[in-house]
């Protein structure tokens, strides 16, 4: 059934559309299977993804087109499809009114998905008219709440040097808090690495306290405030609060120290939009493993990781994982700067859209996966700054004299690109940033080649 004078309108203009402020856009990187015309399944997509399906259906009305998704823009040769979907398709919380992830996923990248005229189709961008925006909830904690409580400027506060402990299983409650500790001495922020819980190893009843008991040591020490993320995702939101209150009781006068990290990806909205409601006092730190199944460029289904974080500051992450930009051991290159851009500007231009975000607090990009001293200058030089928080695991465990050297030498590498210096000729007056050459050799001998000469002493002092 060819369904394309119902569900195409190419002579809509994407500006006037914008304009009227009445539709959701969503701009794909769609093919047909062979046989199937584009504009046809174009339609039959648009259909499926709103108000139809693939036969003519008698209860349909004049009141039903209303809300019919239409195909505005077509270019087979580029794989290019782009659907208009009215705002009112979308569901509605009862309790406030408010818009929900889940009806935006359910019908822009839904069953959509496993329609057999189509071959594959991935979500690259997409717009929010302004009263979607007022419609989501945003987040309630930002970075800018982090640089307040380390005692930063509210304003260009600067690099979070953080870490992951590591091994990211296998430690019990004791060494776990050592290794926290040991970090801190140096660094800003840990997180929990994503699968540590409540393992029966290491309980969350048994390790939280030592945690705790690590962060006000460190902090006496260093004379320094500290932040922990902890991780409280589980299938059963009950279970969600019950780990989240527990460690807001544990941390007492510094819970405003610490962020719950959930795994948004595998959770789903339903768990980050628990996490960002329950606990709005606290700043939510969405962890996307997983991820990587959809939005990978290798992927020709699902959506783009452009796409995944723009979701997340929509539905309150205070921050979330952007990758590493090329620099790092994850998939992803320089031009990934459009995803942290997207989530911490209150306007920006996308693949596809121009969003405005109308003050919605940012999101803040978190750098993380195979991030070490030596890859971060490099990292803050295609960035174009360095307002973000980094998590370096093997990058500060694996730093050959001691994990507070590690966390030293990311602060280094921060100021270092601040300062506009020459990376070796900071070496050899930053003995943490120089020891991470003799800890990466790999990392050192590929980014900085000769500089085991031009580094001399510098290096093993
Ligand atoms: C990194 C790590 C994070 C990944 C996730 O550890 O544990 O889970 O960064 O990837 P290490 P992404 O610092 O030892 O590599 O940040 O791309 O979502
Ligand atoms: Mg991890």
């Amino acid at each position: 059934l060819d369904q394309s004078v119902r569900y195409a309108d190419l002579s809509l203009r994407e500006e006037d559309l914008i304009a009227g402020g009445n539709h959701i856009l969503c701009a794909y990187k769609m093919a047909p299977q062979s046989g199937y015309g584009y504009l046809e399944s174009a339609a039959h997509f648009a259909a499926e993804s709103s108000t139809g399906t693939n036969v003519e259906i008698s209860t349909t009305d004049d009141f039903t087109k209303n809300f019919d998704a239409l195909v505005y823009h077509i270019d087979e040769a580029t794989e290019e499809m782009r659907i208009a979907y009215p705002i009112d398709l979308f569901d509605r919380n009862m309790i406030d009114g408010r818009m929900m992830l889940v009806s935006f996923l359910t019908l822009t990248i839904g069953n959509n998905q496993g329609m057999g005229d189509i071959k594959h189709a991935k979500m690259y961008d997409f717009f929010m008219p302004p009263r979607a925006i007022q419609l989501f909830d945003g987040p309630s904690k930002d970075i800018t709440d982090m640089w307040r409580i380390l005692g930063r400027p509210m304003q260009d506060g600067g690099y979070i040097a953080g870490t992951i402990i590591k091994p990211k299983l296998g430690l019990r409650p004791e060494p776990f808090a050592a290794a926290a500790y040991q970090f801190w001495l140096g660094g800003d922020f840990i997180k929990n690495d994503e699968p540590q819980g409540n393992q029966v190893f290491c309980p969350a009843r048994k390790v939280y306290p030592l945690v705790y008991d690590a962060m006000k040591r460190a902090m006496d020490e260093t004379g320094e405030a500290k932040l922990f993320s902890a991780n409280i995702t589980a299938d059963d939101h009950f279970e969600m609060c019950a780990r989240a209150d527990f460690i807001l009781e544990t941390f007492g006068p510094d819970a405003d120290k610490v962020a719950f990290l959930v795994d948004g990806y595998v959770g789903g909205p339903g768990m980050v939009t628990t996490a960002r409601r329950q606990y709005p006092g606290q700043y939510l730190h969405y962890h996307r493993a997983g991820h990587g199944a959809v939005t990978s460029p290798s992927a020709k289904r699902g959506y783009s990781a452009y796409v995944l974080a723009k979701m997340a500051r929509l539905q309150g992450a205070s921050g979330i994982h952007v990758g590493t930009m090329g620099y790092g051991k994850m998939e992803g290159g320089k031009e990934d700067r459009a995803i942290a851009y997207v989530i911490e500007r209150d306007s920006f231009t996308g693949p596809a859209y121009h969003q405005e975000w109308f003050g919605m607090k940012p999101t803040t990009p978190i750098i993380s996966g195979g991030m070490n001293a030596l890859r971060l200058p490099g990292f803050f030089e295609n960035l174009g700054h360095g307002n973000v928080i980094n998590t370096a695991g093997g990058g500060s465990y694996g730093h050959i004299d001691s994990p507070a050297a590690g966390a030293k030498s990311l602060r280094q590498a921060y100021e270092c690109w601040k300062a506009g210096a020459d990376p070796i000729e900071w070496a050899k007056e930053h003995p943490e940033f120089a020891r991470a050459f003799a800890s990466f050799p790999q990392d050192a001998d590929q980014i900085y080649p000769g500089w085991r000469d031009k580094l001399g002493a510098a290096a093993h002092r």
